[in-house]
């Protein structure tokens, strides 16, 4: 049986993830933040998951955790993930989501060294650690070129995770695009965009405030990505995997086909305005992802387009404003 240890389960990614896994028959343990609100659920929700409390910040409990439970797979999703955050407490992220992952491969090749047993590693890497790049669409070899706090301590963990594949560790950097569901929080603009035109469409009225909307970004479909995570581990040669979906929208795009979806119709324009305040310090223009190289090696594609991606998640945000109701 393969015993796989998660970083970040109580994330979207992270539930995802324990969900594929434990549904393949997999023994899965995964590490919560002390005091995680969202523990008690993923614990009702996952019987089967081995629960570990756990603080990215303390090393040697990261390692004691790596040499108790002796993963074969080891999937690192845990760390600051909201990019505008990332501004707030650049420190701090370089911490978690950037020296933690190191923590991690490091505690993973010593447990390689002394069982003679492969640990396959996955870094959660990021389109963010290409920053403002110098060409689209952004492949492999894109230069790292970060323009937020959050992308370069992503950026740091991406290069470790070619240096400790340079020392014989399985480690794969996944850079993963966008990737959204209904259980996106509501920091992160597409699910901001859903629950709101759900709340605009069922009471005639609002606003929705956003801060640029002339970014462009590649949003997949957040499975799949989980889906290409488990792919690489895998996979029998380790490397770095460019997951996306080659095909980039506008925030304002993203707005117009969710309140379009919720029936707002032609007037969805009035429907948004500007917040100065919500605009970052520096934000990537064009994000777009070429994943050829995980087409050609992993097998991996995307099943689930923009639109579909929009009205599902709109759907849900309908669905529960009316069974709050
Ligand atoms: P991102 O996702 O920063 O790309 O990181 P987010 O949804 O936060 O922003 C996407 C784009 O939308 C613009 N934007 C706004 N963003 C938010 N959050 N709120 C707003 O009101 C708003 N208005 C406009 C942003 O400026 C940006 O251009 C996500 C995270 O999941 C990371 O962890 C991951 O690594 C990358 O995607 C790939």
């Amino acid at each position: 049986m393969t015993r796989v240890l998660i970083t970040g389960v109580t994330g979207q990614d992270g539930g995802y993830l324990v969900q594929q896994l434990l549904a393949e028959g997999s023994e899965v343990h995964g590490l919560v933040h002390y005091g995680d609100s969202a523990m008690a659920a993923i614990a009702v929700a996952y019987p089967d998951l081995h629960l570990h409390s756990g603080d990215l910040a303390d090393h040697a409990g990261l390692a004691r955790l790596v040499r108790s439970v002796e993963p074969d797979e080891l999937y690192n999703l845990a760390g600051i993930s909201s990019v505008a955050f990332s501004w707030q407490e650049p420190i701090l992220t370089a911490e978690l989501s950037g020296v933690a992952a190191a923590v991690l491969m490091q505690s993973a090749f010593e447990l390689q060294e002394r069982t003679g047993r492969r640990v396959a590693c996955v870094q959660a890497s990021s389109s963010e650690i290409f920053g403002e790049a110098e060409r689209s669409p952004q492949d492999e070899s894109t230069p790292i070129r970060p323009v937020s706090p959050y992308g370069a301590a992503k950026a740091y963990a991406h290069h470790m995770a070619g240096v400790y594949r340079g020392k014989g560790l399985h480690v794969t950097g996944c850079i993963l695009f966008n990737h959204e569901s209904p259980r996106r929080p509501d920091a992160f603009v597409t699910r901001k965009i859903t629950a709101a035109a759900a709340r605009i469409a069922r009471d005639g009225g609002g606003t929705i405030l956003l801060g640029n909307l002339d970014a462009h970004r590649d949003w997949g479909w957040a499975p799949d990505y989980v889906d290409a995570m488990v792919r690489a581990a895998r996979h029998a040669v380790s490397g770095d995997f460019v997951i996306a979906t080659g095909e980039t929208h506008t925030v304002a795009e993203f707005a117009e086909a969710a309140l379009r979806h919720a029936g707002v119709g032609d007037a969805w324009a009035e429907h948004i305005e500007v917040d100065e305040t919500l605009m970052r310090p520096l934000d990537a223009t064009v994000m777009v992802g070429d994943a050829s190289k995980a087409r050609r090696v992993l097998g991996w594609r995307p099943t689930v387009g923009f639109a579909e991606i929009v009205g599902r998640m709109v759907d849900h945000d309908v669905e529960l404003l009316r069974t709050q109701a």
